[in-house]
């Protein structure tokens, strides 16, 4: 090691194999508000196919779509009442057969999103298993006679409290005299997972879709599957109301790990495809491992919720409170030192369609300028890490959170639960049939599942956008004058043109995808620093001021001996010598190459 008087920073791990999947970006479609190619409003297949092109020059390699299958649309498809039929609003089947076809013509692939810890109510199996307590399907769900409370009242089988909300988890059916459970809506019934039958129903699902040539699956809120025996009540935390958050019941049980390679030993094992578990609530512990160390056969990787968690107060939905910068790192050491040292993989995300604008919550909107840059910076965070990256649609433009929009503008199912809980409550305090809500747009204006909703905005001087020639589903992000892809793509300075050179370097920079992290100056509350190394290219230091103030950053010892440290690429157009103190502008983010060092 020329240059440096440090030992060697890491044992490089030498277990992870070279799948695809790795070195691969995904884009995550959210297909109802992408692209309406036949003006009626809604987002469609064929409007995918005309944007393969944009997703191509942007430089992705995975699509991944939200679910098209046929749906209710009680939770925007995420309610599915038959897995093997696309629903009309999307197209045909054989537009996806051509949408399948043109991804790969492209050089692209395509994942699905499967989403089985529970179906829809309109699903064929539900209608069945509700139809009388000795149909054949009863035991497809989960069904709990009442608990007669202390006045002779009828109670849910348990205290849990649905996710979505502070109501139960439980939902009594008239026709049949007992309850469901439905952790999430009431037209979510969750499917009952120790039955073989409902998993073997399952498999075939997956096979159906492998068989079609689909190349993986994201899957949805799958550490859900498995329910506690006995289903125990929780424990009171909340004595404000008889319904407890009851997560650490019924989340991550180790039956679930039991179906998990049952599923994948019966389905992705037997073909090249990349799968991606869902896991709030999974820590960087033994915990994440289990489900994605190769030696398991569950997942390839998983979704981690901490750093997305890291902004909302506990046990509430879209509650938010302020966050400190040495938290995130801590929350990004954890993960990329884990999967590292473990031969675990990560995924990289700041965002998808449950959540707020990544702009919005981790830089800073406040004006163009720094919407901008803090985009950029955003986006050298993302794409210099370790695992496989995930671009949701319009963060590929910095798209930010929705601004001056009334609390009845919003349509998402968990904001509208959020502002209906909290107004009960408040007329049950203050007697007041109209209690002012307004004070919840702060926290819906940040977290709101709509942020990431909203259309795609193609360009600045068409009616909606571009989106649709007639009337959207959902209005539009108000600011898509300034933000939307025709412009982007026609600005070499723009926020797309900085994420497709970032792609471009990551793709030729082995360091980025796989090698080693050490984060630097822990401490500091405006600057994220960190080296990467890796035994056979070249280290990488990555310094991202999280701030809106010029800042003097003194290198960290460790990563000042390093010898050849040059500059690569950032979001300012001059930079100064690389020294002892570098001067960070707000925002700036600034990715340097060591030119002799490995590790
Ligand atoms: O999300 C699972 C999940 O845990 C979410 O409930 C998340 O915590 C919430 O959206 C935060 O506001 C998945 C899907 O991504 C989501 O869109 C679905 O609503 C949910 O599952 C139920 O299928
Ligand atoms: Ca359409």
């Amino acid at each position: 090691m020329p240059g440096t008087k440090n030992p060697p920073l890491f044992i490089p791990n030498t277990n992870v194999d070279s799948r695809w999947w790795r070195e691969a970006t995904v884009y995550q479609i959210y297909p109802r508000s992408f692209c309406d190619s036949n003006g009626d409003g809604i987002g469609d297949i064929n409007g995918i196919i005309s944007k393969i092109p944009y997703l191509k020059n942007l430089g992705v390699d995975v699509l991944w779509l939200c679910p098209i299958y046929v749906s209710p649309q009680h939770d925007m498809g995420y309610d599915i009442a038959d897995y093997k039929s696309i629903n009309p609003d999307y197209g045909s089947m054989e537009d996806w057969e051509r949408l399948r076809d043109e991804v790969h013509r492209a050089g692209m692939k395509l994942i699905m999103d499967l989403v089985v810890n529970h179906t829809s109510i309109e699903h064929a199996w539900f209608i069945e298993s509700r139809s009388s307590r000795v149909n054949p399907k009863r035991d497809w769900y989960y069904w709990r006679p009442a608990r007669i409370g202390e006045d002779g009242e009828r109670l849910p089988p348990n205290n849990w409290r649905s996710f979505f909300g502070t109501g139960s988890a439980w939902e009594w059916d008239e026709g049949s005299q007992e309850f469901y459970l439905r952790i999430f809506t009431k037209e979510q019934p969750d499917l009952n997972w120790e039955n073989p039958e409902v998993r073997t129903a399952v498999q075939d699902i997956v096979n159906f879709w492998l068989e079609k040539g689909i190349d993986g699956f994201r899957v949805d809120a799958i550490n859900y599957i498995g329910k506690p025996p006995g289903f125990p009540d929780a424990a009171i935390a909340d004595p404000s109301t008889y319904y407890q958050p009851a997560m650490h019941l019924y989340l991550n049980v180790d039956a679930v790990h039991t179906y998990l390679r049952e599923l994948n030993l019966a389905t992705f094992a037997k073909y090249d495809a990349m799968t991606v578990g869902e896991t709030p609530y999974v820590p960087a512990t033994q915990m994440a491992l289990d489900y994605v160390h190769p030696s398991r056969n569950e997942f390839d990787m998983i979704f981690q919720w901490e750093h997305m968690d890291i902004d909302r107060i506990p046990d509430t939905l879209l509650g938010w409170k302020p966050w400190a910068l040495p938290e995130l790192k801590q929350i990004f050491s954890r993960w990329q030192t884990l999967m590292y040292e473990h031969g675990g993989w990560n995924s990289l995300y700041m965002e998808n369609h449950d959540q707020g604008r990544s702009v919005s919550r981790f830089g800073s909107d406040r004006t163009p300028e720094f919407r901008d840059l803090s985009a950029k910076m955003l986006a050298m965070f993302l794409s210099t890490l370790s695992g496989t990256l995930y671009i949701f649609q319009g963060q590929e433009l910095g798209m930010a959170n929705i601004k001056g929009w009334k609390l009845e503008e919003y349509n998402d199912v968990v904001t509208l639960t959020y502002i209906r809980e909290k107004k009960e409550r408040r007329i049950r305090e203050t007697n007041d049939p109209n209690p002012d809500m307004s004070d919840l747009l702060n926290d819906i204006q940040r977290k709101g599942r709509d942020n990431g909703r909203t259309p795609m905005p193609w360009t600045g001087n068409a009616p909606h956008a571009g989106f649709t020639t007639g009337t959207p589903w959902m209005a539009l992000n108000p600011d898509f004058a300034v933000c939307n892809a025709a412009a982007a793509v026609g600005d070499k300075t723009s926020v797309f043109q900085f994420w497709k050179e970032m792609l471009h370097i990551r793709s030729s920079w082995k360091t980025l995808v796989y090698g080693a992290f050490q984060l630097l100056a822990p401490g500091d509350m405006r600057v994220f620093a960190y080296l990467r190394v890796h035994p056979r290219a070249k280290a990488a230091m990555v310094v991202l001021n999280f701030s809106s103030e010029r800042v003097e950053w003194e290198v960290p010892e460790e990563a000042c001996n390093l010898a050849n440290c040059h500059h690569v690429f950032g979001n300012y157009n001059s930079v100064e010598e690389f020294g002892a103190c570098l001067i960070l502008r707000p925002w700036e983010c600034r990715l340097y190459k060591y030119e002799h060092l490995h590790s």
